[in-house]
């Protein structure tokens, strides 16, 4: 069945900085999305066990997990990630050019899930690169589980409540648990309760936040994010990735020469993760 967003979406995010499309993964991928973030979850558990760490940037483990750019190691994921859906959604948020930015799972321990700061994913980007100056991208996080209060759902300030449409604010390091906190206002935003399958797109400069999870299951979510235009750092290095996926509306994305570029994705991988660990906690 092929989707299509409907106009109050696109209202809605062109006025508050984000759009809920309930139910929009279909049952096949979503289960598709379960087993591989279940492999995920299980790989990184078994690497920090390894490694005795307990934290490792903004992953506690156990209790909260960020793990990033690694759908070349799924022989499934580039079928959601490039799939006509995510087209759709990229021309309706985006416009007709995108790239796959960066893409994550992210998951909150059953009982103990830790939540997440208000932030905007833009405001990542100037913490560690100040000068950088780069269009919004838009973020689809995407709900593997039916999201509610109780499981750490995510909240939304919309943009006119403290002026974030094209404005990244600066954000500073929570101690302990390392996340980075754009507004600590009083303001509680807008929680988002949707059943598995939803999608939430918002801008990056969107400021948003998770709760806790206190419920007995682990609350499964998976972020796709896409930007218009590579994304450069501001001494002109390529920021995470930059996967040609659509141009002029259509899909062009190469899966054949993406797995040839696996090897160098790999090592660059590495590289980050000697990176983590040699940084301060
Ligand atoms: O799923 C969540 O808890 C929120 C994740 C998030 O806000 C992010 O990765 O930017």
């Amino acid at each position: 069945m092929t989707y299509t967003v409907p106009q109050e979406a696109i209202d809605s995010f062109e006025q508050d900085g984000y759009a809920i499309l309930p139910s929009v993964i279909d049952a096949e991928t979503l289960s598709m999305l379960h087993m591989e973030c279940g492999y995920f979850i299980g790989y990184m558990d078994a690497w920090m066990t390894n490694k005795n760490i307990e934290v490792m940037g903004i992953t506690h483990k156990g209790k909260r997990y960020f793990i990033s750019n690694r759908y070349r190691e799924s022989p499934d994921m580039h079928r959601f990630l490039f799939s006509e859906l995510m087209q759709e959604i990229t021309m309706k948020f985006l416009g007709p050019n995108a790239y796959l930015f960066v893409e994550q799972w992210v998951v909150k321990g059953a009982e103990q899930g830790m939540k997440f700061a208000w932030h905007q994913d833009s405001g990542y980007v100037k913490f560690i690169d100040p000068p950088n100056v780069h269009k919004p991208y838009i973020t689809c996080w995407c709900a593997l589980d039916d999201m509610s209060s109780e499981n750490g759902t995510i909240s939304v300030l919309p943009h006119d409540v403290v002026g974030t449409r094209n404005n990244v604010l600066d954000h500073v390091r929570e101690e302990g648990s390392n996340d980075l906190i754009g507004y600590d206002g009083n303001e509680p935003g807008i929680e988002i309760s949707v059943p598995k399958g939803s999608i939430v797109v918002f801008s990056s400069t969107s400021l948003h936040r998770s709760s806790a999870n206190n419920t007995q299951r682990r609350r499964r979510a998976y972020l796709a994010q896409y930007s218009c235009e590579p994304l450069f750092s501001s001494t002109g290095k390529l920021w995470s990735q930059a996967v040609p996926f659509t141009q002029n509306g259509e899909i062009i994305y190469d899966h054949t020469r993406d797995t040839k570029d696996r090897d160098l994705q790999v090592s660059r991988l590495r590289e980050v993760q000697r990176d983590l660990e040699s940084a301060p906690s």
